[in-house]
């Protein structure tokens, strides 16, 4: 490892000496991050991370490799923070609030690190937000050998900041096990989003396990075996380079089932036996090899992202000031031009931010308005005593079976409407996005190539530019109805929508067109929550004019019938209010989200203008010093092309060796 940690400590060198000499912190811009290599190399242990999409078993992998139900696992998202298992003489965790493990840990039993590491899901679908970020577990148990350290992580593609926290720990581990759910494996997204971040950290070594497939009807096996290695295959091919690329076909649900019940035989149908004996061999054999490889690609990149970034920044340097201010007058009225464009996006979102408003809520209220209609025959189910009709009760037993029926409407009403917006509205939205994008494609592609070509003019350098990565985002994003989801957080832009505010509401609450009358007897509160939009909405309806008509010898049909007509009026009534509540809100989020578009535009237009500008500034410097800085920089650029070649050589014979 030596000659890799020289080489390691040189790109450190070049990296801080450029930053002093260029005025910006490569570190703070991301272009390098090496810290954490650092810890890669000090650490004596191998560290196996299992990566996947939430729900996908990697909790139940490791626990079925344990033999032990050591990790929670739900249907629902459950894994809240990363988990680094290792072998321990004595059973206890730890947890820490800090990834960088900065503060002193929490030490608690396994029962209470059970506990915080579950995430806790309430009926809206809300998550309480963990408590730690990290877990350190020992546990007295073999597993692969006592110095491989196994990590479990929350899912990907499930909350962002659980994402981001998962995706960074990518960095401090020596391999990969990615699991993905055998009914839908290597979706695009996974590919793109998760494995490409992968494999730009230097990974090499992937364990790709295509799990659940106990759930695969067995004549359709071979077919999505087949369709796995071949997805498997196509990466390779993209991504070159890979030295492992097993798949593995396994149940981990099976696996744990039997090993629990000490069935060895069981354990070997579902896939785990040959798993496991592949890692075991794996970091018999390969560890040491893995880890060198994996530092120096990661390496190799860093050297190249940082002297790239070196020739961008010392365009300014080349060119007299004179020089620069030409151009940049010269580019003044692509700038103009480049205006314009945004603002015709602006202008286009607004209009299609209306004609969504206009349509959604025209179906919403519709739909709200046939949902009135059918109401009364709904079957809902009142309670027992209803069925003895003539009964005679009093006015309170009386108004206690009215609100029994009503619940009983209330949660059918709001069921339907959940269903509803989640399913139709959502769907509609969906196409209204996928054709507004339609329609900005070209027009954002345009922008961004006129943007990269004003910006090569100026700097005199060019570069890769983003614009198919832009649209690529947008269109998954558009095609999953919504931004809602996580979007891949190394996008160049800011376009995040912010979180929605719910229309707060209850019992009591004057939301619905004054439908709510304070004082009435039997206030009645609907609290409609819609997913994903968090909608609240309230519907106050008055019962006692209801009421006061029925007699006190209830039967049960005229009670219901009363009261079912009753809500059916207010719902009708309300429906257009309903329908505006909830598509306001809708259209906060999506105006945030395509306004972002336009601004990360413009966002980048005014970097490179600042860039330029301070280039000028720069180039005010007498010519003497920008001869010096300039042979510097070129310095530096050598230096780092001759660490990549370096790494090159280093990396040659385990090149080979896989190859
Ligand atoms: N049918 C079947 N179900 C499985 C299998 N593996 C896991 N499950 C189930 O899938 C659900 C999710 O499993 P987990 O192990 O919690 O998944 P995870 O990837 O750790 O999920 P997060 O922690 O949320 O990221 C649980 O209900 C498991 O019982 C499998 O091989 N087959
Ligand atoms: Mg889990």
């Amino acid at each position: 490892m030596g000659s890799l940690q020289e080489l390691y400590q040189r790109i450190r060198d070049v990296s801080e000496q450029a930053s002093g000499l260029m005025g910006t912190d490569t570190r703070e811009q991301g272009t390098i991050r090496l810290e954490s290599t650092r810890s890669v190399f000090e650490r004596e242990t191998f560290r196996m991370m299992v990566l996947g999409e939430f729900s996908s078993g990697k909790s139940t992998l490791i626990n079925a490799m344990l033999g032990k139900r050591l990790l929670p696992t739900k249907a629902n998202p459950t894994t809240a923070f990363t988990t680094l298992l290792r072998w321990g003489e004595n059973e206890q965790a730890e947890l820490y609030r800090d990834m960088d493990r900065r503060e002193q840990a929490t030490v608690v039993s396994t029962e209470r690190f059970q506990e915080e590491v579950a995430l806790q899901i309430d009926a809206e679908g809300a998550s309480r937000e963990p408590s730690f970020s990290l877990a350190v577990v020992s546990q007295p148990l073999e597993l692969l050998g006592r110095w491989v350290e196994i990590v479990d992580s929350a899912g990907v593609n499930e909350n962002p900041s659980r994402e981001q926290i998962t995706l960074s720990f990518l960095e401090e581990v020596d391999a990969i096990v990615y699991v993905t759910d055998a009914s839908r494996p290597f979706t695009l997204h996974e590919t793109k989003n998760y494995l490409e971040q992968v494999y730009a950290l230097g990974h090499r070594d992937i364990f790709y396990v295509v799990n659940r497939f106990d759930l695969i009807d067995e004549e359709e096996q071979d077919e999505v075996m087949r369709r796995c290695r071949n997805e498997v295959a196509k990466l390779e091919r993209r991504l070159a380079g890979q030295a492992h690329n097993e798949v593995h076909f396994v149940s981990a649900r099976d696996a744990l089932r039997a090993r629990l019940a000490g069935d060895e035989a069981a354990v070997e149908r579902s896939g785990l036996t040959a798993l496991q004996k592949s890692l075991e061999l794996f970091c018999l054999r390969d560890a040491a090899r893995v880890k060198f490889v994996r530092l120096a690609e990661y390496l190799r990149q860093t050297a190249i992202r940082l002297r790239k970034h070196l020739q961008n920044q010392s365009g300014g340097l080349a060119r007299t000031t004179q020089e620069l201010r030409e151009v940049l007058n010269s580019a003044e009225a692509s700038r103009e031009q480049l205006q314009q464009d945004e603002a015709k996006i602006r202008r286009i979102v607004e209009a299609w931010v209306n004609e969504v408003e206009k349509d959604v809520k025209a179906e919403f209220s519709a739909h709200l308005v046939k949902l009135s209609a059918q109401l009364p025959s709904w079957d809902v189910k009142g309670p027992g005593l209803l069925d003895r009709a003539g009964r005679v009760i009093t006015p309170g037993g009386r108004d206690a079976i009215a609100n029994q029926i009503i619940d009983g409407y209330t949660s059918a009403l709001q069921r339907r409407m959940q269903v509803f917006c989640s399913v139709d509205l959502e769907e509609a939205v969906k196409e209204h996005q996928t054709r507004l994008l339609e329609r900005l494609s070209p027009l954002i592609r345009e922008y961004e190539s006129a943007l990269e070509e004003m910006r090569a003019r100026l700097t005199g350098v060019s570069e890769d530019h983003l614009a198919d990565q832009l649209l690529y985002s947008l269109a998954l994003s558009a095609s999953r109805g919504g931004f809602g989801g996580t979007l891949p957080f190394y996008m160049p832009f800011r376009f995040r929508p912010g979180e929605v505010t719910a229309l707060a509401a209850g019992i009591g609450a004057a939301g619905a067109g004054g439908l709510a009358m304070a004082g009435a007897s039997g206030m009645l509160g609907l609290g409609f929550a819609v997913p994903p939009v968090g909608i609240a909405l309230a519907v106050g309806a008055a019962l006692g004019p209801v009421l006061g008509t029925v007699s006190l010898a209830v039967s049960s049909g005229k009670l219901r019938a009363k009261v079912a007509s009753h809500i059916a009026e207010q719902l009708k009534q309300s429906a257009d209010h309903i329908a505006e509540q909830y598509v306001r809100n809708r259209v906060v989020d999506l105006r945030a989200v395509w306004n972002g578009v336009a601004d990360s535009l413009s966002e980048r237009l005014h970097e490179v203008i600042t860039d330029i500008e301070r280039s000028i500034d720069q180039s005010r410097l007498d010519e003497q010093e920008k001869q010096a800085k300039r042979d510097e920089l070129y310095r530096y650029e050598q230096e780092l092309t001759n660490i990549e070649v370096a790494i090159g050589e280093f990396l040659r014979p385990y090149v080979a060796e896989a190859a």
